[in-house]
């Protein structure tokens, strides 16, 4: 049986509703500090409980017999900001909880985020390589940077069988993402469908890693499937599809709405954005377990646009 914890997240829905599809509704037990939406809710168990709380947590894994578990609950780069210590201690004491699961033998194989936000201003930022200097500027990098040598730890030291992805930004239509730095390149397709126009809290120029969420859940599942002996790397995985700025995205869905306008408002995430890579080397995860992305810019557009419409009636 699958726990998915923060399952009614950007990611956690998503994956919630391929790993249900894949594994049988019944075998995939969502659980969130709120409850999700109504695909999520009515497709299979779910449960309220706190990432951070030790018994809550184990009670659910006793509970359904729970084997894996993919850890998705965090405070993202822009909100761990805001509120440091509450985003160090949810994202830390999250990934001990399920780390001491595995080590206690209790379930047997873990999933958990990381992020290209482990990167700094020393990172060499074009192809950003799998291992390289890493001096996160941001509470939520930090936290991830911290996560992985503990994932590499607790794999090495105790044989957990904990396997991560360092996502680049995600663009999804069916959960907004909340609190996020790349979070402009969901909220813009939403506001050109309904407004017309969009207000970019990045500088045009501002190029970032991205990836469309069909890609990223497929790469997450095929990660967990891969055998063991294949997992080569124990911190986590770079992984990358594609690389834009605010003006290239806005000129993609010009050629859906070609009326489309977009100004730009730099604000604090401004400075998250300058501190992460460009475009990443994904070529660890492209040799030891196959990976390659499917979405490029132009067919994302279209999912995106062709998605919103659909989901959100706009
Ligand atoms: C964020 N979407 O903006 C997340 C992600 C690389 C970006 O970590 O914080």
């Amino acid at each position: 049986k699958i726990l998915i914890i923060g399952a009614c997240g950007q990611i956690g829905t998503e994956l919630t509703m391929a790993l249900r599809k894949k594994n049988g509704n019944a075998n995939v037990i969502a659980c969130d500090i709120r409850e999700g939406n109504e695909e999520l809710m009515s497709s299979g168990p779910f449960e309220i409980a706190d990432a951070t709380n030790y018994n809550q947590i184990e009670d659910l894994v006793i509970q359904y017999e729970i084997d894996e578990v993919y850890l998705m609950a965090a405070m993202l780069s822009a909100t761990a900001e805001k509120f440091p210590m509450k985003g160090w201690s949810l994202n830390m004491e999250s990934l001990f909880h399920v780390l001491n699961l595995a080590k206690d033998k209790k379930i047997y194989k873990v999933f958990w985020p990381s992020s290209i936000a482990v990167f700094g201003p020393t990172t060499p930022k074009h192809n950003t390589p799998q291992t390289t200097v890493m001096e996160p500027t941001t509470v939520y990098g930090i936290s991830k940077q911290a996560g992985e040598r503990w994932c590499e730890y607790y794999h090495k030291k105790f044989g957990v069988d904990v396997r991560s992805i360092r996502y680049p930004g995600l663009i999804s239509y069916k959960t907004l993402p909340g609190g996020g730095t790349t979070d402009y390149a969901v909220e813009i397709y939403h506001e050109a469908l309904k407004t017309g126009t969009y207000t970019s809290f990045l500088k045009e120029d501002t190029e970032l890693p991205m990836m469309f969420m069909d890609d990223a859940i497929r790469a997450t599942i095929s990660l967990m499937e891969a055998p063991a002996k294949k997992v080569k790397v124990r911190s986590s995985y770079n992984l990358s599809a594609l690389n834009f700025t605010p003006e290239t995205l806005a000129a993609s869905i010009r050629n859906h709405i070609p009326e489309f306008t977009i100004s730009y408002h730099p604000d604090f995430r401004q400075a998250i954005a300058d501190s992460w890579p460009s475009s990443i080397d994904d070529s660890s995860a492209r040799e030891d377990w196959d990976w390659k992305h499917e979405f490029d810019l132009d067919r994302m557009t279209a999912e995106m646009l062709s998605g919103i419409k659909e989901v959100h009636q706009v």
